[in-house]
C-alpha cells in the first residue's frame, strides 16, 4: 500500500507568503494530480504558537535566516510564518483535499521546531504519523510538497529511519536553498530513499 503525504502546502510557504518558496506553486497541481494513484493521502500542516521560537521576531537583535543554537539544537530562525489561525496557515484552498484522509499538524510547541511529519527536530515526540501509516497497511511512503530541503526532506529521512521505503517526487516540491536540496537529495539516496518523477507515477513520457 503506497501513501503520497503532501508537506506543508500553505499560503506562507506559496508566492506572497511570508515564508515564501520560489515557485512553491508549482507543486499545486501535480499534488493534485497524483492523489489519484495512492491509497492514501495524507497531508501535514506548519502550525506554530505565534510566540514559536522558531520566528526571529521572538528573538531580540536576531535577523530572519541567521542560525542560533535553541536548547542545544542548530535553529534557523524564520520569518513570522503559519501561525495557528491566520489565513497564511490554512491549506492552501488549490489544493484538493476531498482525498486527504489526515491532517498531521506540527511545529505547535512554542520551544522546538519540527520539520519533519513524524518528529520533532529533537527526535522526543512523535506525531503519530508512522503508526497511522502502518495502521493503513502503508509500505511505501512518497513525499511531495513544501520546501524540499526542508520539511519535505526531513520527512522523507525520517520516513526511512521508520522502514518505510521512500520516495521522493523531485518535480513535486521547490526548496529554498537549491545547494541545500541538493545535498539533501545526496543523503536520502545515501540512506536508500528513490528520487522519482511525477511522470514515473503518472504515466507520462
Ligand atoms: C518549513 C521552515 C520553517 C517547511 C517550515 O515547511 O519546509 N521550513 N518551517
Ligand atoms: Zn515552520
Amino acid at each position: 500500500m503506497k501513501a503520497l503525504l503532501l508537506i506543508d502546502i500553505q499560503p506562507d510557504f506559496l508566492p506572497g507568503g511570508s515564508l515564501a518558496v520560489p515557485e512553491g506553486d508549482a507543486v499545486i497541481p501535480l499534488a493534485n494530480a497524483l492523489q489519484p494513484h495512492f491509497d492514501l493521502v495524507v497531508a501535514t500542516q506548519d502550525w506554530h504558537p505565534a510566540t514559536h521560537k522558531s520566528f526571529a521576531a521572538n528573538h531580540a537583535g536576531h535577523q530572519p535566516f541567521e542560525q542560533i543554537d535553541l536548547h542545544g539544537l542548530p535553529q534557523v530562525l524564520w520569518p513570522v510564518h503559519c501561525v495557528q489561525g491566520t489565513s497564511g496557515a490554512e491549506l492552501a484552498t488549490a489544493v484538493d483535499a476531498n482525498r486527504v484522509e489526515a491532517i498531521f499538524r506540527k511545529g505547535t510547541d512554542p520551544e522546538i521546531d519540527s520539520y519533519s511529519g513524524f518528529f520533532d527536530n529533537g527526535h522526543r515526540k512523535a506525531t503519530g504519523l508512522a503508526d497511522y501509516l502502518r495502521g493503513k497497511g502503508i509500505r511505501q511512503v512518497y513525499v511531495a510538497g513544501l520546501a524540499a530541503d526542508y520539511c519535505v526532506y526531513f520527512t522523507a529521512k525520517d520516513a526511512l529511519q521508520e522502514g518505510f521505503e521512500t520516495f521522493l517526487i523531485e518535480d513535486a516540491t521547490r526548496p529554498i536553498s537549491a545547494e541545500g536540496f541538493a545535498q539533501a537529495k545526496a543523503d536520502l539516496q545515501q540512506l536508500g530513499g528513490h528520487i522519482i518523477q511525477s511522470r514515473d507515477l503518472l504515466g507520462q513520457g
